[in-house]
């Protein structure tokens, strides 16, 4: 994340290692931020515009900002959301199997900023080589002195434990997250109240992505200005963009946040596949709308892609070919929504089944004209404001976008009673 430049993320390279790290500026930030008044560190954040690189882009230094900041308020916490489970994204594992030690200061810093003294970070299970790199670069910190033992003059510091969840999509919701580690079944809560007011035990708690910690340490050392000077769009800062799909080179790619999406996968990912055509692409994982043909000369940024009619989700995009049936691909996707509702709030829990049974009879062949009228309304019913978390108007953005431009594929598949890819 040093550099402005365009950064292939090599996922063979070694992780960091601590002297590794320092010797290239790591810890830096930290010894800065302990110099600086907490609240000088959320504005210095919150100016820089550093939006959650999560999926829904909230200023991260606005979030740090409704933390009380009551010296007497009592235990507070501070959480790396690594739950990364979004199809098509895998931005965070190489975050963390190539620089652990980035994220770890990333958190010190924000942690110290809101006044915490513990932190977690709530880690995808299957990530194994993630755990065990993160492990290894604690137990280093630990030793350094960077956690668990008061630092300089302030006096402040923190504990850190890793905690690996049991590979439920639902986890990566900050609030299911929550419950997951109160020990409990992983459901969402109601909001508000916030995390940051009420959180892990009912204790004022910040859930931060890995992908926005590990921009802070940078923001720290360099400024507000560096980091807006980033990216050549409304947003600041890099962001990591991935493309998979057939596309000839997919991978990871730190770019200035705002890169056209035709840059992406043509210089980048290297183009289509000889034989494949781009049909479309989910830029954000899977639960975002596909952009199309018309759309490829858009800048990846928030504002731009939703005017486009979709999101920027995580910036990890799924590419659609021209010999991938489009119901088949949804279908895949809502198969995955399905199974990972939590049962919590009827609409996701009996709607999402629903839809998956109704798309399987579509790719088979036994498909209705009037299962696509029903499958409309569920992307209404099952849309913003009618569940009790994203998770299910997320799965409707696939869905409702396939259905705005592969229309005619659906419609084949019923007028010819089978699947015309097979
Ligand atoms: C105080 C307010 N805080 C919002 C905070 C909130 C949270 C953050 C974002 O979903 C998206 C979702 C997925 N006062 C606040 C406030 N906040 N309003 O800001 O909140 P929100 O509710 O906009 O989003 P969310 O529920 O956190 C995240 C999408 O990301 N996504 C999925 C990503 C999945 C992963 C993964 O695999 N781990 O990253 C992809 O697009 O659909 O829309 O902290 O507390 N008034």
């Amino acid at each position: 994340m040093e550099k402005p430049l365009t950064q292939y993320i090599n996922p063979n390279r070694p992780a960091l290692h601590l002297k590794e790290y320092e010797r290239v500026g790591g810890y830096s930030a930290l010894r800065k931020a302990l110099t600086m008044a907490p609240k000088d560190i959320t504005n210095m954040v919150q100016e820089a515009d550093l939006k959650g690189r999560g999926g829904a882009g909230f200023n991260t230094g606005m979030k740090w900002s409704f933390v009380p900041m009551d010296p007497d308020i009592g235990t507070k916490y501070l959480i790396a959301n690594a739950d990364e489970m979004e199809p098509g994204t895998f931005k965070d594992r190489l975050l963390m199997e190539g620089n652990p030690h980035q994220l770890i200061e990333g958190m010190i810093i924000a942690a110290y900023a809101i006044q915490a003294n513990v932190s977690f970070i709530f880690l995808r299970w299957a990530y194994k080589k993630a755990a065990r790199l993160l492990e290894q670069a604690i137990a280093e910190a630990y030793d350094a002195g960077y956690l668990g033992r008061p630092m300089g003059s302030t006096g402040y510091q923190l504990h850190l434990h890793l905690h690996t969840g049991v590979g439920r999509y639902i986890c990566g919701e900050e609030t299911a997250l929550l419950n997951a580690l109160e020990g409990k079944r992983a459901t969402p809560r109601l909001k508000p109240p916030f995390p940051q007011i009420s959180g892990l035990f009912g204790r004022p708690t910040i859930v931060n992505n890995v992908e926005t910690l590990c921009n802070v340490p940078h923001i720290v050392n360099n400024g507000p200005d560096w980091f807006k000077a980033l990216s050549n769009s409304g947003d600041a800062g890099t962001k990591l963009y991935g493309v998979s799909g057939r596309v000839k080179t997919p991978g990871i790619w730190e770019l200035p946040l705002g890169t056209p999406m035709d840059q992406l996968l043509e210089d980048h990912a290297g183009g289509m596949q000889d034989g494949y055509r781009f049909r479309g692409a989910l830029p954000g994982g899977a639960s975002t709308d596909f952009l199309v043909t018309e759309h490829l000369k858009i800048n990846l940024d928030y504002k731009s892609v939703a005017s486009a009619g979709s999101r920027l989700g995580t910036g990890t995009m799924v590419v659609l070919d021209d010999r991938t049936c489009p119901v088949g691909f949804v279908h895949n996707l809502e198969h995955f929504f399905a199974q990972e509702s939590c049962g919590w709030c009827s609409p996701c829990r009996e709607g999402l089944p629903w839809t998956e049974k109704i798309l399987r009879s579509i790719e088979d062949g036994r498909g209705t004209i009037q299962d696509l009228e029903i499958l409309e309304q569920h992307t209404i019913q099952l849309g913003p404001g009618r569940t009790f978390c994203a998770l299910a108007p997320g799965a409707m953005e696939p869905l409702q976008s396939a259905l705005k431009y592969f229309r005619e594929d659906f419609e084949s598949h019923i007028s010819q009673k089978k699947c015309p890819w097979r």
